[in-house]
């Protein structure tokens, strides 16, 4: 008995004087004093030869011996563990982020926001329209009669289960949208995909896309038609190039045209993109047709406009030396990351 006291009295104070640094000498303290195999267990063991008389008061002694423990092991870990920074969740703030990767544009919408901004800056405001539409809005408003080859099932895509449907074949049909609404005058510029049916190959597509413009107010003028793509030409091909209007038929308008930039490749020598001519074509344009703003509710003897239109595919295929039109539609990243991000 003597022996048990001093025995449990050196170690009480090895228990008091213990201090953990961190969860793992906690645990070494519980393995070592409260295990299965622990200092506690081993000294409960011995009770067997303390003598019947004293074991009611070495019974109490050994209890109490393990509620110190216990409550030192509690004590350690409620200061150790429990405020013990968590490594398992803390982050280094001064490590360099992750990289996210940067995608880059479509060549077709750089050439696209190029054209647009252009025509942004003079006022213009950008609308888009549907591209699956009716009959009346894509070919009917536009003055084209009834037999008009550009109606036949040879060139336009129709829905074959309503083929008052079709996919649009030109973005006009944003603006006799536009016109109908009846707020004028009306200053705006009309990207989007169109369809139509033919043959794909390298030059040309079943869909591509197009940038049209429209101009209406009173006394709009021809000149206001030529000093605003004489502006648009500046700005997209450079102050030297040179421009020349020929003249053209669209059943949409009237006096019609077609615009030739001078060879931006050849400078005007002659080369296969100007095929020797010295010219390339970029649009056509002219005064909107009086049947066209009637159509849409528009009095042609008060209110007068210009309209014009251009592709975009060709002009980006120049700029970017792309020399087949389908890879604008096949989606290979390693053709579409060349392009910049930026715009
Ligand atoms: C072109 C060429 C010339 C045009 C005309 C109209 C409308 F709706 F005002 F009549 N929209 N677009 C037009 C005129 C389009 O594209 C080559």
């Amino acid at each position: 008995m003597e022996n048990l006291l001093k025995k449990i009295e050196g170690y009480r104070n090895e228990i008091a004087a213990f201090t953990a640094l961190d969860a793992k000498a906690v645990e070494e303290f519980r393995i070592k004093w409260l295990g299965t195999r622990g200092i506690v267990k081993e000294i409960m063991g011995a009770m067997k030869n303390v003598a019947a008389d004293k074991k009611k008061e070495a019974g109490q002694l050994l209890n109490e011996f393990k509620l110190f423990a216990e409550n030192k092991y509690a004590q350690l870990k409620e200061t150790t563990i429990n405020h013990q920074p968590d490594t398992s969740t803390q982050i280094d703030l001064t490590l360099p982020g992750d990289d996210i990767p940067l995608g880059s544009r479509h060549p077709v919408t750089l050439m696209r926001n190029r054209i647009v901004s252009i025509f942004q800056r003079l006022g213009f405001a950008v609308a888009e329209g549907p591209e699956i539409e009716d009959d009346w809005h894509n070919f009917g408003a536009l003055n084209l009669p009834e037999h008009h080859p550009a109606r036949d099932m040879q060139d336009t895509f129709y829905i074959q289960q309503n083929p008052d449907f079709l996919l649009r074949t030109h973005t006009s049909n944003v603006q006799i949208r536009e016109m109908e609404k009846g707020v004028l005058p009306i200053r705006g510029i009309y990207p989007g995909r169109v369809y139509r049916n033919e043959t794909v190959s390298a030059r040309s597509h079943c869909f591509f896309h197009q940038v049209e413009g429209l101009y209406i107010d009173e006394n709009v003028s021809f000149a206001d038609l030529k000093q605003t793509l004489y502006f648009f030409v500046k700005e997209m091909y450079g102050k030297d190039v040179k421009v020349r209007f020929r003249p053209s038929y669209f059943p949409f308008t009237e006096p019609s045209a077609e615009m030739d930039v001078s060879c931006f490749i050849c400078g005007g020598e002659g080369c296969s993109v100007c095929k020797k001519t010295g010219w390339v074509e970029i649009l056509g344009c002219g005064m909107v047709h009086p049947n066209v703003l009637s159509n849409c509710g528009i009095d042609p003897n008060k209110y007068t406009g210009f309209a014009f239109g251009m592709g975009i595919e060709r002009p980006a295929m120049l700029k970017y030396g792309i020399n087949d039109i389908r890879l604008f539609s096949e989606n290979d990243v390693r053709f579409l990351k060349q392009f910049t991000s930026a715009i």
